[in-house]
């Protein structure tokens, strides 16, 4: 996709406060620091459209990005950080939970995780929450520059096992090459033209 515009929407906290209902959306949710905000700034070729940083914010807000006006792109709560009070941990299952379960035109999400870790209960979590609100999801391995194209390929295996998913269902991605950017930009646009899973409640 070209990218003619990018711009940042809104933050909110809680659901009321979540822009209008008028484009197709797609999250991106990941633990804190997994390079949520880098592969966001790499999709839109933008340096700082999202702030990124290597200590975690404290405040857990919901990130609206319009992107060529044709695509939100939201920006979850990292999850993870060692160092967050306990009533940003509390809170972040529920904020998260609710998006999911309510966002009418969430099309899809991105699941992020760090080639060098395992997915842990969070992990399961999401995409225990994907598939019981009917959001087709990919998963997006960060920070593939970390390992030699061997490594790679044997943590790529790794996580698909861990995760009970197929090698290539995942995306190897980093943000320092942008290698992986153009299959993310695949990604996003079949989420998109993807037919809606009926939800498990319905
Ligand atoms: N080596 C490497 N570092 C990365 C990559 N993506 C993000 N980082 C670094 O990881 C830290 C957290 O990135 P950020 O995008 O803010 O993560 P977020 O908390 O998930 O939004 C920053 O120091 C980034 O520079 C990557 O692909 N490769
Ligand atoms: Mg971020």
């Amino acid at each position: 996709m070209k990218i003619l515009s990018a711009e940042f929407v809104t933050s909110a906290v809680k659901v009321d406060q979540y822009p209008e209902l008028r484009l197709p959306e797609i999250a991106f949710a990941g633990r804190s620091n997994v390079g949520k905000s880098s592969l966001i700034n790499v999709l839109v070729n933008r340096k700082r459209l999202v702030k990124t940083s290597s200590t975690p914010g404290r405040t857990q807000l919901v990130n609206f990005f319009d992107i060529n006006d044709e695509i939100t792109f939201v920006d979850l709560p990292g999850y993870g950080y060692a160092k967050a009070p306990k009533r940003v941990v509390r809170e972040w299952g529920p904020m998260v939970e609710r998006y999911l379960a309510e966002r009418r035109s969430l099309k899809g999400a991105l699941l992020l995780i760090d080639i060098r870790r395992s997915p842990r209960e969070d992990e399961f979590n999401l995409i225990e929450w994907f598939r019981a609100h009917g959001i087709p999801f990919r998963v997006v391995l960060t920070k593939a520059d970390k390992f030699s194209n061997n490594k790679r390929q044997s943590n790529v295996s790794r996580i698909a096992k861990e995760l009970g998913l197929k090698s290539s269902e995942m995306i190897v991605f980093s943000a320092l090459s942008r290698s992986g950017r153009e299959e993310v930009w695949q990604a996003i646009t079949e989420l998109i033209g993807s037919p809606a899973v009926p939800s498990a409640q319905e």
